[in-house]
C-alpha cells in the first residue's frame, strides 16, 4: 500500500434514471446511513463527502427509439462526469454513490480522460451480473442502466459516446467483466463480437475466484489506474437482496472479499462507483452494510493473518 494519505471524495448521484425499478435514487444516502465515510476514515483515509448531485426527476415514461429517459440520463451522466472529473484534477480518488448503473457512463468517461492527461493505462474492473451491453437495436427494455459498457465503447447514441474529451471513451480490451450470469441473447453475440474479456459464474465456479482474479488482474502494473464499478447486484441475492435486478449465482461472501481484498492487494485503486444499491428492495439496510463492508476490503482491510 502507498504510504502517503489517499483522499477519497464521495460524490452522490441519487437517481434511478437508467433502472427498470424505482429506488436506488435512495443509494447514496443508504451508504452514509451504513457509515462508509466513517468506515473509510477508520482505514486512514481523508474523507470528504461532497453530498449530492441534481438532476432532472423520474419521468417513467416508456421507451422512444430503444431509450427510456435518455436526456435524463445525459443531464445525470454530464454532471456526474464533470464532478468525477473535477475531483481527479484534484488528486482525489473519487467514489460515486449511485445511483443506476448508467451513471458509469459519466464517470468512467471522466476516468479515461484523467488516465489520457496522466498517460496511465486504464483497467476497468466491472463487478456486475450483467454485462451492461445492450444498445438501442438489441435492447429487450430500453433502460440504459444496461447499457453503459457499450456507450463507453462507442457503441450509443452520440450524446453519451461523445460526452468526454474523445469519442468513444474507451474500448473493450480495458474492460475486465467479473460475475456475469445473467447476457440478452443480442448483447451474448455483441460482446463477444467485439471481444470483451468476462469472468462469468460458470468459469469462476468452475477455476475458483483466486485463479479468475489472478487472470483479471494479470496486467496490471505500476502505471495503471484501476477503477471499480461495483454493481451490487454482483453479489449473491440471499446476502444482498436489496438490488432491483436479483440474479441468482452470484458470489458469496467470501468470495466477494477476496475478489475485493485481490483488487486492492494490486495498489492501484484510483476510482469507483458503487452503483444499483436499492434501499426499496433492502432488509434493514443490509445490503448498504455490506456493500460498506466490501469497499472497506477493497481499500485494504484484510482477513490475511501472515
Ligand atoms: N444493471 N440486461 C438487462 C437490460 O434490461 O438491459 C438488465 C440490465 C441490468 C443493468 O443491473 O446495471
Ligand atoms: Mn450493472
Ligand atoms: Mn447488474
Ligand atoms: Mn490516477
Amino acid at each position: 500500500m502507498s504510504p502517503v494519505t489517499r483522499s477519497v471524495a464521495l460524490v452522490g448521484a441519487p437517481t434511478d434514471i437508467g433502472a427498470g425499478h424505482r429506488g436506488s435514487s435512495m443509494g447514496p444516502e443508504a451508504l452514509r446511513v451504513a457509515n462508509l465515510g466513517a468506515r473509510l476514515a477508520r482505514r486512514g483515509m481523508h474523507v470528504v463527502d461532497r453530498g449530492n448531485l441534481t438532476g432532472p426527476l423520474n419521468p417513467w415514461a416508456p421507451p422512444t427509439d430503444g431509450y427510456r429517459h435518455l436526456d435524463e440520463v445525459v443531464a445525470w451522466n454530464t454532471a456526474v462526469y464533470e464532478a468525477v472529473y473535477a475531483e481527479l484534477k484534484e488528486g482525489n480518488l473519487p467514489v460515486m454513490l449511485g445511483g443506476d448503473h448508467c451513471l458509469a457512463i459519466g464517470s468512467i468517461t471522466a476516468v479515461a480522460r484523467h488516465c489520457r492527461e496522466k498517460g496511465t493505462k486504464l483497467r476497468v474492473i466491472w463487478l456486475d451480473a450483467h454485462a451492461d451491453f445492450n444498445t438501442s437495436q438489441i435492447t429487450p427494455s430500453g433502460n440504459i442502466h444496461g447499457m453503459p459498457v457499450a456507450c463507453l465503447c462507442g457503441y450509443g447514441p452520440d450524446a453519451l459516446t461523445g460526452l468526454g474529451d474523445v469519442t468513444p471513451a474507451t474500448s473493450p480490451d480495458v474492460f475486465r467483466q467479473i460475475g456475469i450470469r445473467s447476457v440478452d441473447e443480442g448483447e451474448k453475440r455483441l460482446v463477444h463480437e467485439v471481444g470483451v474479456d468476462i469472468y462469468d459464474m460458470r468459469y469462476i465456479d468452475e477455476i475458483g475466484m483466486k485463479a479468475a482474479m489472478e487472470e483479471a488482474l494479470a496486467d496490471i502494473d505500476a502505471n495503471t489506474h484501476v477503477h471499480v464499478s461495483f454493481d451490487v447486484d454482483f453479489l449473491d441475492p440471499s446476502i444482498a437482496p436489496g438490488v432491483g435486478t436479483t440474479v441468482r449465482g452470484g458470489p458469496n461472501y467470501r468470495e466477494a472479499q477476496l475478489c475485493m481484498e485481490m483488487i486492492a492487494d494490486t495498489g492501484r485503486v484510483g476510482s469507483l462507483d458503487i452503483v444499483e444499491l436499492n434501499p426499496a428492495f433492502d432488509k434493514r439496510n443490509q445490503t448498504a452494510r455490506l456493500a460498506v463492508d466490501l469497499v472497506e476490503s477493497l481499500f485494504g482491510k484484510s482477513t490475511l493473518m501472515r
